[in-house]
């Protein structure tokens, strides 16, 4: 008889520099959505802000901030978990295992790795930056979560995550049946005795990638050198206007379908923010403003950015401003995910053969 997986949710995001409307709309936004009906783990991935660059000055105030956006978004830490991974050390513990169950070859596909390793030669990039995959696949797996909101750039990831979670599955097969803790599932049409479940990641919307406000053919990233790409959660409402207002665009009018949208990367780009911001399709959107020229178009959606992440920004300052409660909330979700963790790990150490 098969069965299922419990549903839960996990994502996480890095401590990494300022959140922008890229995190917002690809991840958080999700986070929050999700936790109506589902069991949420939501993590600061602070062993993943050290992969590309070691030393940060500032690291325990961009943990508190990245917190208090979630808080901030929406996310109830009482109901759900909230806390930051270097709190849960089972993650780096089965992060290793899965260093020995992953092969180095699947690693070195990941375009982020290529991206960023960006042709310098291994002397220069860590083996952490490498490994990257093998601790995100931890994060999820040491839950046995099933469903991860996240960008569309970080689908390859969490394919890689699957094949990981299927090897561990093969390789421990006989392992896992005699510890009694693996269910039988179907993955494709093959019925396979499971420990870990084949995760599922949640990437839709009209804005799964967000681009660039400079280069519709870039993604919107916190390292971009030029702040006017970006829009961060906390620019305030002349900022935003500013930003907007210098998006780059084309000379023609909005279309009337999302068809003609097709060759136009930043008209793209700008109608699914504005989409995924008001809760729409791209066709509602088109359906609005299709024929008008950007000089209408701008101004709506500065107004609508606004006012959706105002309210945010505001929240994450009172937030910061006292961070005593952010320690609190994420010393209690840290707590809680140690001890939800620990359970898989014991079950792990006894699959993988270790004495305990
Ligand atoms: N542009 C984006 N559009 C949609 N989703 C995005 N995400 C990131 N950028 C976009 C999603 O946000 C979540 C957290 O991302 P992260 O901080 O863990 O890692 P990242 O992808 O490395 O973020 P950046 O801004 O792109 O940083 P750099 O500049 O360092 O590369 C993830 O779910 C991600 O998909």
């Amino acid at each position: 008889m098969t069965g299922t997986f419990k549903p839960l949710v996990f994502s996480g995001v890095q401590p990494t520099g300022n959140l922008h409307l890229g995190n917002y709309l690809g991840a958080i936004r999700k986070f929050v959505a999700l936790q109506q009906d589902n069991d949420c783990i939501y993590c600061v991935v602070d062993l993943h802000a050290i992969t590309a660059q070691l030393v940060h000055d500032d690291m325990r105030s961009q943990i508190r901030s990245i917190a208090a956006a979630f808080i901030a978004s929406g996310i109830d830490p009482r109901k759900h978990i909230v806390f930051n991974q270097s709190a849960v050390p089972q993650h780096a513990e089965l992060a290793w295992v899965f260093n020995c169950v992953a092969r180095i070859g699947w690693m070195e596909r990941m375009t982020q790795f290529k991206d960023k390793a960006g042709g310098r030669n291994a002397e220069q990039v860590s083996l952490g930056l490498l490994a990257y995959p093998s601790l995100m696949a931890a994060d999820i797996l040491v839950y046995r979560a099933t469903h991860v909101p996240v960008g569309d750039d970080q689908k390859q990831h969490l394919e890689l995550a699957r094949d990981i979670a299927q090897k561990f599955n093969i390789d421990f097969k006989e392992h896992i049946r005699a510890t009694g803790k693996g269910i039988d599932i179907v993955v494709g049409e093959e019925p396979v005795h499971a420990y870990f479940p084949m995760i599922e990641p949640l990437i839709g919307g009209p804005a799964p990638r967000v681009m660039s406000l400079r280069d519709g053919t870039k993604k919107m990233s916190k390292s971009d050198a030029s702040d006017l790409s970006r829009i961060n959660l906390l620019d305030d409402a002349d900022t935003v206007a500013k930003k907007i207002r210098k998006a780059k665009t084309d000379p023609d009018a909005l279309p009337s379908e999302v068809e003609g949208l097709k060759g136009r990367p930043e008209a793209d780009n700008l109608v699914g923010i504005y989409a995924a911001l008001a809760d729409k399709t791209k066709a509602d959107v088109l359906a609005d403003f299709g024929g008008r020229q950007f000089s209408v178009f701008k101004p709506a959606l500065v107004e609508l950015a606004v006012e959706v992440l105002a309210p945010v920004g505001a929240e994450m300052r009172r937030l910061l401003g006292d961070t005593s409660h952010i320690d609190a909330i994420l010393r209690d979700g840290g707590e809680r995910a140690r001890a939800r963790a620990e359970v898989t790990m014991n079950e792990v150490r006894d699959i993988v053969g270790f004495l305990r």
